[in-house]
Order: C-alpha cells, then sequence, then structure tokens
C-alpha cells in the first residue's frame, strides 16, 4: 500500500455528519489511551494528522481521514475512560455503537489492544460484540516498544486466550512509536478493504 495522500475529511457526532460516498473504511476501536489515533499516525506516515494527547480520552468524536481518495482510516472515541461523567460515557459509547452497528461502508474493525497488559472487561465486551457481528475484525496488539521482543510470543498468546479470538482473525504487533508492524497491518487493512 502506497500512501500518497492523506487528509481530515470529516469530525462527526451523528450520522448526518459521516462523510458521503461509498469508499471503504477501517475503523479504530479500543480503550481510551491505546494507541489508536498514534497508529493511524504511523499508518500514514504523518506525525500530527489525528490528535494525539498525553492525557486519556483525547478523541471524543468520531475523525474520518481520508487516504489516498481510496479509503478512510475512522478513529472512534475510546472506552473506559475512568475519569468522565456516567452521561458522558453513555454518549461516547453511543456514538462509536452507532456507528459501528450501521455504516455500510465499514469493512474492517481493527481492536486496538496495549500487548502489556490483559485485556480488561471492556475489550472482552468489545470481542465478543465483534464475534457476533458481521463485519470482519483483526486485532492489533500495541505498544509493542514497551516490552522485550522475547516476550511478544507469551503476551500474544494471552490476549488471543482472553479474547478467545479464532485461529483466523488477523493479529498483528505493532509499535507506532517505532513503527513495528506498520506492513502487516497496512496488508491486513488493504486485504479487506479491496478484496485482494
Ligand atoms: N510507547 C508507545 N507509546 C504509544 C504508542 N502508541 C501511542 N502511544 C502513546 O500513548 C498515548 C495515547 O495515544 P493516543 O494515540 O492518543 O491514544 P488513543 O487511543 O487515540 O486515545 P483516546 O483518543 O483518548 O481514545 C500517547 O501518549 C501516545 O504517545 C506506542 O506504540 N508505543
Ligand atoms: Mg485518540
Amino acid at each position: 500500500m502506497k500512501i500518497n495522500e492523506a487528509r481530515h475529511e470529516a469530525t462527526a457526532v451523528r450520522p448526518q455528519q459521516y462523510p458521503e460516498g461509498s469508499l471503504p473504511e477501517a475503523a479504530f476501536a479500543g480503550r481510551s489511551n491505546v494507541g489508536k489515533s498514534s497508529i493511524i499516525n504511523a499508518i500514514v506516515n504523518r506525525k500530527r494528522l489525528a490528535y494525539v494527547g498525553a492525557t486519556p480520552g483525547k478523541t471524543r468524536q468520531i475523525n474520518f481521514y481520508n487516504v489516498n481518495d481510496e479509503f478512510r482510516l475512522v478513529d472512534l472515541p475510546g472506552y473506559g475512560y475512568a475519569k468522565v461523567s456516567k452521561a458522558e460515557k453513555k454518549s461516547w459509547g453511543s456514538l462509536a455503537e452507532t456507528y459501528l452497528e450501521n455504516r455500510e461502508q465499514l469493512k474492517l474493525i481493527i481492536l486496538m489492544i496495549d500487548i502489556r497488559h490483559k485485556p480488561s472487561a471492556m475489550d472482552k465486551d468489545m470481542a465478543r460484540w465483534l464475534a457476533q457481528s458481521k463485519i470482519p475484525y483483526a486485532v492489533c496488539a500495541v505498544k509493542s516498544d514497551k516490552i522485550p521482543k522475547a516476550s511478544y510470543k507469551k503476551h500474544a498468546i494471552e490476549i488471543i486466550r482472553e479474547l478467545e479470538l479464532a485461529r483466523e482473525t488477523p493479529f498483528a504487533i505493532c509499535s507506532a512509536t517505532k513503527k513495528h508492524g506498520m506492513d502487516e497491518l497496512r496488508n491486513i487493512i488493504e486485504n479487506y478493504l479491496f478484496d485482494k
């Protein structure tokens, strides 16, 4: 996949604000602060296309990034951030849910998991939801730069077991910081969005 151009196309809190047209989309889901916005920047080789913050809860709307006028990467609000009100949690949850359940252009959901930690109850809920949905999904274990390479396998096995992932679920180990695993992730996106 060659990235020629990437641009922010829309910020949405309701479906009327989603971009029009039939470009296929890959969406990034996961806990707040897991690195969804960072991985989008790494995929398109841009430092500050998607907003990355030091504190969790940075992405509060759905952001659509157009790549090459060929497809979109979609940055969803993160879940599980403790420091927001119940009402706010509910509204972010329903934002993502509305998108995930109704977006025809959505061809792939990438669930992001911090490779260092056991998946949370909310990660498991998300994995269960994905397993029963009709939308193809992949898992990206991220922040691999934070653990030694020798322990990748152990952590990956633990995540696969905790999330009860099927053998065929694509699984990539990535670091947005060190740009590790990015070609693998780009290939997964390309395969699912363009039916190769
Ligand atoms: N070491 C390391 N840090 C990372 C990596 N990816 C992201 N981070 C850091 O993790 C923090 C959160 O990254 P974001 O990309 O903003 O996370 P997010 O999932 O978009 O968070 P929300 O928008 O709050 O849902 C930032 O401080 C990033 O610099 C990675 O691969 N390795
Ligand atoms: Mg974000």
